[in-house]
């Protein structure tokens, strides 16, 4: 009978740990996916033929970037965030594995990103050109730097948060990419198949925030309990005459 009386306290133990929110293990998800309403729009191809080492990378025409979309008009390049409800004053620690960007074919490769703050940010230059990187952030200080053939790599890290800012080459004024700087893990970008996923949430309501480089922003409320997974898509519609 002693042992009914311990496996009881265990039991009143976990069922106190899983309903205290600050103690629960943080292990929620929130996933969905973003589709583009209407008619998809024709977009131009990147022009690059003011450089000719970079129109020469291509035998094809570049699609344009700022619009990607998989079969059933799905959104690539949308960066999904947490933009309220996390615990506060709870802190998650920077991967000490970089996010890297590349320079190549005269395009950045990826084309949005996002990055924790202290995180290395590592930028190739596979291209073997000049190239000259220059994010427009305006909470952290920019980082504007030329890097000729021979610099094949250079690695910076943002010390603030700032979602989302656009970084472009002083060089090739077609080159366009978009990062964003969180102080948590909580978001995901999605390729051209429209879906994102945001695990190891604790219990909570959240504003989730999908955003798109021409289309602004759409936010939701989502509330997940422990353990518990919730779906939250999103749509995006073009501007009337576009
Ligand atoms: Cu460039």
């Amino acid at each position: 009978m002693r042992w009914t009386g311990k496996r009881l306290c265990l039991v009143a133990g976990l069922v106190a740990l899983s309903m205290w929110p600050g103690i629960a293990f943080a292990a929620s998800t929130i996933s969905g996916t973003i589709t583009l309403d209407g008619k998809a729009p024709t977009l131009k191809p990147l022009a690059m033929d003011a450089d000719p080492a970079c129109a020469k990378k291509h035998t094809a025409p570049v699609p344009g970037e700022a619009l990607v979309l998989g079969s059933g008009n799905t959104m690539g390049n949308i960066m999904v965030y947490i933009t309220k409800g996390l615990p506060a004053g709870k802190t998650y620690p920077a991967p000490t594995t970089p996010v890297v960007i590349d320079q190549n074919g005269c395009q950045y490769k990826p084309h949005v990103m996002g990055i924790m703050v202290g995180q290395p940010y590592k930028i190739l230059n596979s291209d073997g050109i000049l190239h000259n990187i220059h994010t427009l952030s305006t909470i952290n200080p920019t980082f504007n730097k030329g890097m000729t053939a021979s610099i094949k790599e250079v690695t910076t890290t943002f010390n603030k948060p700032e979602a989302i800012f656009h970084i472009k080459c002083d060089v090739h004024p077609w080159m366009s990419a978009y990062l964003g700087v969180f102080s948590n893990p909580f978001f995901s970008v999605t390729a051209a198949d429209g879906k994102f996923k945001i695990s190891g949430l604790d219990p909570g309501t959240y504003e989730i925030t999908a955003w798109q480089e021409r289309l602004g922003t759409k936010t939701a409320s989502v509330t997940v309990g422990a353990n518990d997974t919730k779906t939250q898509d999103f749509k995006f519609a073009l501007p009337a005459g576009k």
